[in-house]
């Protein structure tokens, strides 16, 4: 019989507002694995909409420490959390929510978020990113390391995605999270952010390139679409929640694109993961 709490008391997710209506505007990748994986343990629970400006504080009286910091050193205030009020726990990382989840919840909803599997993917950036990445987090040594290498394999191509991001933007403090991302990449407005022509058709190459090595993971077991066939676990929501991020900020031509490469795979993928995408 098994131990764990029963999630009667809902569990409070915090993500990032953009423009409402909410439900179909948001796209932070990392708040969209905690997202996919709440759903896959069918736990309940309700979204506490964060403004971008006011993250740091809303971490801060949480009592919940950074789990990211600037190449200067300094605190780097991120979602998503998650407040679980049956066990009064707070948990700052995604990947630390998948942990939790999985620990407390083992064998609610779809099971197991974490079942043993090689995850044989590694990649090395050619730049260093703006912000650096968390590091590697415990628990699952296998997937925490896939979760390293997804972040920095997607993150390299994240400038593809920050025209649609700005339009995405709640109108109320799009000016204010336009201004902090100019700061933090050292530019001087955030046209400067533009990528076209030439540049964007070699960035889309990289990611066509990256999304090929990705992809041959999932062509392994061909009863798809998840990486270990009929059935999702945590690796295949990592890379869902990224493929959410470009789904809604890619203009549409080339997210169709996307979906097609390495005979369709990550449009399989994403699809596949609509069970739960719901936005509660
Ligand atoms: N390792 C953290 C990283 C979280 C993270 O980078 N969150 C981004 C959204 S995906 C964020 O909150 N950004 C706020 C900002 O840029 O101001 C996790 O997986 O939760």
């Amino acid at each position: 019989m098994s131990t764990s709490p029963t999630p009667s008391t809902s569990i409070v997710f915090y993500d990032i507002a953009m423009r409402p209506p909410v439900e179909t505007s948001c796209l932070a990748p990392n708040p969209w694995k905690s997202r996919l994986a709440l759903n896959f343990k069918a736990v309940p629970y309700t979204t506490s909409w964060v403004p971008m400006p006011d993250i740091p504080n809303v971490r801060k009286s949480l009592n919940v420490p950074a789990c990211r910091k600037f190449a200067n050193g300094a605190d780097y205030y991120t979602l998503p959390i998650i407040h679980d009020r049956a066990t009064n726990t707070l948990v700052g990382d995604s990947f630390d929510i998948a942990v939790y989840l999985q620990k407390t919840y083992p064998n609610a909803g779809a099971g197991d978020l974490f079942p043993p599997q090689t995850l044989d993917y590694a990649y090395s950036p050619a730049h260093a990113p703006l912000v650096p990445l968390t590091e590697c987090r415990d628990g699952f040594p296998e997937y925490a390391k896939f979760n390293v290498n997804v972040d920095a394999a997607f993150t390299a191509h994240i400038q593809l995605a920050m025209h649609g991001m700005s339009e995405l933007f709640d109108p109320a403090t799009a000016e204010i999270s336009k201004a902090e991302f100019v700061r933090r990449a050292g530019l001087s407005k955030f046209e400067d952010f533009a990528l076209v022509g030439e540049k964007r058709e070699k960035t889309k190459e990289s990611l066509k390139n990256m999304l090929g090595g990705l992809g041959k993971l999932f062509e392994k077991d061909t009863s798809g679409p998840f990486l270990l066939g009929t059935k999702a676990n945590y690796a295949d929501l990592i890379v869902g929640g990224w493929l959410r991020t470009f789904s809604v900020t890619l203009p549409k031509s080339e997210w169709e694109e996307l979906r097609s490469w390495n005979g369709g795979v990550f449009g399989r993928l994403h699809d596949a993961l609509e069970v739960y995408a719901q936005v509660k």
